[in-house]
């Protein structure tokens, strides 16, 4: 609805480039149940799934990666690696039927952790245009 929609606006956070949640669960201080790690990315089930398959896909190093917005020249490969990754968890969760990468990005994009993520969404059948 339109209330949750507002609602969720309403909880976007600021961009203050301190640390955030994914953090923790980074450095394993906080429970996430990870679908897909290597050296660079690591990939956990969202904590309020979205889709019967809900996973985030984020670098290990921010590196200044608070957005996509924040993207420069020397993001390239591991911005390559975060496609690369989630394409990776698409397939282990079985999505062959189709599925979606999303990347929320400043309060209007409703972004709520400044640490760089794709959604992966899938096993249901998605709409469009986005909400
Ligand atoms: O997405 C941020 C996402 O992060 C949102 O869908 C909830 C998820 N989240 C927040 N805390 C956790 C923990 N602790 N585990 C797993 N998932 C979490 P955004 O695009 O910024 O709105």
């Amino acid at each position: 609805t339109s209330e949750e929609a507002a609602a969720k606006a309403a909880a976007a956070t600021a961009d203050t480039g301190g640390p955030t949640i994914f953090d923790k669960i980074i450095a394993k201080e906080i429970p996430s149940s990870i679908v897909y790690e290597d050296e660079k990315v690591l990939a956990f089930r969202d904590i309020n799934p979205q889709a019967p398959v809900h996973v985030l896909v984020i670098p290990k190093v921010r590196d200044g990666l608070t957005g996509i917005d924040k993207a420069e020249p020397r993001h390239f490969e591991i911005l390559g690696q975060l496609l690369y990754a989630a394409k990776l968890v698409a397939e282990k969760e079985g999505l062959a039927k189709g599925f979606r990468i999303v990347i929320n990005n400043g309060p209007e994009g409703c972004q709520s952790v400044y640490h760089l993520h794709l959604h992966v969404l899938g096993g249901r059948q998605m709409a469009w245009p986005a909400g």
